[in-house]
């Protein structure tokens, strides 16, 4: 397992759970001396970092990048997989696939979180779990031709009421013809809607590619109640070898936030 930080380029986000914040070089810079493996970017365009700007920072820093964010395409153009406009399903899709490209080009995945939407007040929950399939299997094959996974991201009933369990997610990408998505076991979420974060993991290992790392209040892991032995025992057991990205609050600051990470990786979750 490797564990990486998120990193958030977008200036209007700053309430977000984001470890590091604007400055992507002194990011990676804090991260690398700490420790970490990699960045998790979130930016508000496929084209914001020119990729050959981010292969030279990764590289001087020794990182690599574990996945990047599409959620830009919700926040700065209103774009979801669930859209009731066909053109609009389409541009997200569209936005979705760029992002698919920037990540494939260094063998990171894009996640699928807020862009996949929800169903409205009155609407056709089948209609709209059809359309989250079609955009599922349209850029999930995008992802297979170019070599790397798609995740999608199970979010609390808070922020979707679409399918808000690992089971209830892994159950729906079995009707869909996507074999390169993976859930995304984000273990905030997860302590919201899980009996138990170490069964769930043990049940879905199959199927999740991708785990965001952040303790029971969205506080950096060791600041909350979640129980990283327990979570850590099964991931083990599991043999999950991806990442363990820290998606949390920058509480107190960013750099005591990716030690704090760091630390609860080291002691809880890494092999031994
Ligand atoms: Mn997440």
């Amino acid at each position: 397992m490797r564990c990486s930080a998120t990193v958030c380029l977008v200036g209007s986000l700053s309430s977000g759970p984001w470890i590091y914040w604007h400055d992507l070089e002194a990011a990676c810079a804090d991260a690398s001396s700490i420790g970490l493996d990699g960045i998790e970017l979130f930016t508000e365009s496929a084209d914001q970092v020119p990729a050959d700007e981010l292969r030279t920072l990764l590289d001087r820093h020794q990182l690599e990048l574990a996945a990047v964010g599409t959620g830009a395409g919700k926040v700065f153009h209103g774009l979801s997989l669930t859209d009731p406009d066909a053109d609009r399903r389409a541009q997200a899709v569209e936005f979705i696939r760029g992002m698919i490209s920037f990540g494939a080009s260094f063998g990171a995945p894009a996640i699928i979180g807020s862009m996949q939407g929800g169903v409205p007040r009155g609407g056709d929950r089948e209609e709209v779990l059809a359309w989250l399939g079609e955009g599922l299997e349209a850029c999930g094959r995008t992802a297979a031709d170019l070599g790397v996974t798609l995740i999608y991201e199970p979010l609390n009933r808070y922020e979707s009421n679409l399918l808000n369990t690992q089971a209830d997610a892994c159950a729906f990408l079995e009707t869909c013809a996507a074999p390169a998505v993976r859930t995304l076991a984000d273990l905030f979420h997860m302590n919201i809607e899980e009996v138990s974060l170490p069964d769930a993991l043990r049940d879905h290992a199959s199927h999740i590619g991708h785990v965001h790392f952040a303790d029971s209040n969205r506080r950096p892991p060791g600041d909350g109640h979640t129980n990283f032995g327990a979570i850590g025992e099964a991931l083990r057991e599991v043999g999950y070898d991806g990442w363990v990205s820290a998606e949390a609050f920058p509480w107190p600051d960013p750099a005591a936030a990716a030690r704090r990470t760091y630390e609860t990786f080291r002691e809880w979750i890494a092999e031994r």
